[in-house]
């Protein structure tokens, strides 16, 4: 046993060294990357699970309500170096690998992305385990282990080829498969009335087994568990007899239908394919931990009642939604408890998080899927209606209607708290999808802006900052990020200010190395590096992005003595794979960026790069070295946005809309640190009722009505000219998310922009003032804001 803490270099060494030996059986002659980091990894596991130990020990003598969040998402990254940045053991890890002879930096990227999310969602249940664990709360995330992550991005040609994502390939010293936590799991069949009560006989069953990832908190102080499920088959004995009768393969049938549950993360939510496999995934987890939930709650208490001041259960988004039928389910028909008594305990347990209020992401299932899956779920819906229904005779909305299901209303009416994820939002939820239901019900819908966590979005991915802020104002703000303004005095210091810039520069220069030799690129760090980063999806507007480069371009080389500002603009992001029109925009802004970079008159002065496979690491390696966040979607669309809040921590200026959290930012930045344009929300709704909107706005801004030639008369696609013939129709024609109509003051932004980033000391200081009046959004102040008004529960650090 080691018993040394290895903060030092020399404990660390032999740890490491410990573990290459008896972990990974190599001895350091012949020890891969992989090994080292393999052993690197159970060093570090080794002081997180004494931790997660002592966490768990404390949960359970104080019998404390516990938090699970419920997320089909985790999208968590690469573990090593959270590990190590939390427990402070980073400085000992690099100078122990140096001494033997590893490049610290490439034994921690060696460790695959677990990238178990799409995007925004996945990544905010992520930065929630990390703070729960950071503010001591008792908690489980409680998930999918998709054999399958999120696929990789190749382009080929310009074009996006999606390739399966395999993880689980490489090993990883993080997951614990737990033996005795098992649940069968039924699907379809019929439900009779036995005694008067319902009995649900499913005629197919799986298994969820768990598997377990310490969650390590900043400082070490705490440890959550991340629990994701696997699916096995429900009968482990494969087909002996096919199998000695020469079928091997259908010997081996039962146990891949099985899997298949947890084979795949769905690369979005509207696809049609593979809808009842979706709805098989949502039961499976939910259902699974439901019964995990209930274990541990009558494993500590003998009090049914107890339930909502034991347990707070948190559905992020619609996806787990069936939690409150099957949890009326297991109190009703398993435990004998009276239907109305059922709802009201499943209702004090339940709050539910909305993340969009686009029509196509509420899941709606239809009644004949449902009904094949989850016959007695379906019934349970309908009491619940009905109920409800008694409760508030004046009520317009149910949560069935003929054919079909709809989980938001079904959310809403289970849980005691509906939240929204910024203050735009939820004020939005109240006057559009849930307006009926607000009327119901007033207090419920609350507001939690969501927020980050500082821990890998400043002191992981920029440690130089970090260092920074550290020396200028202690370390207090790793663990309250509000601490941040006390930064504010020094932004007029102008040696601060000189390190604050080299540190910004340090960053773009790293950028810029590894752009050219990862992907053949040349940029100038002395130039504007303007960044958008996300998924691909007609409301965050890329192709406003690029059309603004390309009529950009085209005024440079209509007069390129114009002093203009040079600017790089980077994009990264995955499309759905049967999302065409979003994968045609990426094709488009690849192709532009050809012809433009390939520009000798104008690429001096702009140059436009999509990166390949956006994933979390890629994330944490361009924010840091960002000038410029662009947060540009049509207003009313953006829910929230994340990735906004690191952009601004991290010292780079947003141009962008009045949409989702970026209308809270502009507040704490204040509206002169800030590059707004564009229509508002109700402008917006506006906007779209007058006829030829798009038209109108061509006819009086000639550089758009230019831009949108050049993409429709093939200028970027010379050997078919056609290409993005129907992107620019679209823009110039029906134009759903205002391209066109927000255009001109996206431009006349933009040059703002160029003349203030001329001045490289006024930028400076509003780039600090962003980090310094970041703090706000840090995911501790969200998680607390849900401990308070969501899940009444208490920390235990
Ligand atoms: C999202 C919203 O679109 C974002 O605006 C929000 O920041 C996040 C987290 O609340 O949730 N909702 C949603 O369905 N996604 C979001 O990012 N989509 C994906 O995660 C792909």
């Amino acid at each position: 046993m080691l018993k040394s803490t290895p903060a030092d270099a020399r404990a660390m060494r032999e740890a490491i060294l410990h573990h290459l030996t008896y972990s990974m059986g190599k001895d350091a002659a012949h020890a891969t990357r992989q090994d080292w980091r393999m052993a690197l990894s159970h060093a570090v596991r080794d002081q997180i699970t004494d931790r997660w130990f002592a966490s768990t020990r404390k949960s359970y003598e104080a019998k404390a309500k516990r938090v699970y969040y419920l997320s089909m998402e985790f999208l968590i990254g690469r573990l090593l170096e959270d590990g190590l940045v939390n427990l402070r053991m980073l400085d000992a890890a690099n100078e122990a690998l140096t001494a033997l002879e590893q490049d610290p930096a490439a034994v921690i990227a060696d460790e695959p992305d677990a990238a178990l999310g799409n995007g925004g969602l996945g990544r905010l249940a992520a930065c929630f385990l990390e703070s729960l664990s950071t503010l001591g709360v008792p908690a489980l995330g409680y998930g999918i282990r998709y054999e399958h992550g999120l696929f990789e991005q190749k382009f080929e040609y310009g074009r996006q080829v999606e390739t399966p994502e395999t993880w689980l390939q490489q090993p990883h010293a993080w997951e614990f498969e737990r033996a005795e936590a098992k649940y069968r799991l039924g699907f379809g069949g019929s439900v009779a009335v036995r005694d008067g009560r319902s009995v649900w006989t499913p005629d197919e069953a799986v298994v969820a087994a768990a598997y377990d990832t310490p969650v390590v908190g900043w400082q070490g102080r705490w440890a959550n568990t991340l629990r994701l499920w696997s699916a096995k088959p429900a009968n482990e004995s494969f087909d002996l007899d096919s199998f000695n009768a020469g079928d091997y393969i259908g010997a081996t049938a039962p146990e891949a239908q099985a899997r298949t549950i947890s084979r795949v993360l769905y690369p979005d939510d509207t696809t049609e394919a593979g809808k009842v496999l979706r709805l098989k995934q949502e039961y499976f987890f939910t259902a699974a931990s439901l019964h995990d939930i209930m274990r541990r709650f009558d494993s500590e208490h003998d009090d049914i009642a107890l339930l909502p001041k034991k347990v707070a259960v948190q559905l992020n988004d619609t996806h787990p939604a069936i939690a409150g039928p099957e949890l009326v389910r297991i109190l009703h028909d398993e435990k004998g408890l009276p239907f109305d008594q059922a709802i009201d305990l499943a209702r004090g347990v339940l709050g539910y998080t909305n993340h969009t209020l686009l029509p196509e992401a509420l899941e709606r299932w239809s009644e004949d899927i449902f009904h094949r899956l989850l016959p007695r779920h379906l019934q349970i819906i309908d009491r619940i209606d009905d109920a409800h229904a008694k409760a508030h005779p004046d009520r317009k909305v149910t949560i069935r209607e003929p054919g079909t299901v709809k989980m938001g209303e079904l959310s809403f009416v289970m849980a005691h708290r509906v939240n929204g994820v910024s203050a735009l939002h939820t004020g939005l939820m109240k006057t559009t999808v849930f307006k009926e239901l607000d009327r119901l019900h007033p207090d419920r819908i609350v507001n939690q802006t969501n927020g980050v966590t500082p821990r890998r979005w400043m002191l992981s991915c920029n440690p130089s900052l970090a260092e920074l802020i550290t020396a200028t104002i202690g370390d207090g703000w790793l663990s309250d990020l509000e601490r941040l303004t006390e930064l504010e005095p020094n932004i007029s210091d102008p040696e601060w200010l000189r390190s604050f810039t080299a540190i910004k520069r340090a960053n773009k220069a790293e950028l810029a190395a590894w752009m050219a030799a990862e992907h053949g690129v040349q940029v100038d760090p002395a130039a504007m590096f303007d960044v958008q980063i996300k998924r691909l999806h007609e409301y965050k507007r890329q192709h406003l992005n690029i059309l603004e480069a390309i009529a950009l371009w085209q005024e440079i080389r209509d007069n390129p003595d114009a002093g203009w500002t040079p600017r790089i603009k980077i994009f990264a992001g995955k499309a759905a794979p049967g999302y065409f029109f979003a994968k045609d925009i990426i094709r488009l802004i690849n192709d532009a960026s050809r012809v433009i970079n390939d520009d000798p008159v104008t690429n001096k002065y702009l140059k436009v790069i999509f990166l390949p496979n956006y994933n979390v690491s890629l994330a944490e390696r361009l924010i840091p070295a960002a000038d410029l966040s662009e947060q540009i979607s049509t207003a009313g669309k953006e829910a929230s946005g994340t990735g906004n809040m690191k952009f601004a921590l991290n010292g780079a200026l947003t141009i962008g809309t009045l949409d989702g959290a970026n209308v809270e930012i502009r507040e704490h930045v204040g509206p002169e640190n800030f590059f707004l344009f564009g229509m508002t929300a109700e402008e917006v709704e506006a906007r779209r009722r007058i006829d030829g909107h798009a038209a109108q706005a061509i006819a009086t801004d000639p550089r758009l009505a230019r831009a949108i030639d050049a993409v429709r008369n093939g200028t970027f696609s010379p050997t078919e000219p056609g290409r993005y013939a129907h992107i620019a129709n679209n823009i110039a024609g029906a134009d759903y998310f205002l391209v066109s109509s927000d255009f001109t003051d996206y431009w006349r932004a933009q040059r703002a922009v160029d003349a203030a980033f001329r001045d490289q000391d006024q930028w400076m200081r509003m780039a600090a003032l962003n980090t310094a009046r970041s703090g706000w959004f840090s995911s501790d102040r969200t998680i607390r804001g849900y401990l308070r008004d969501v899940w009444e529960a208490e920390t235990l650090v």
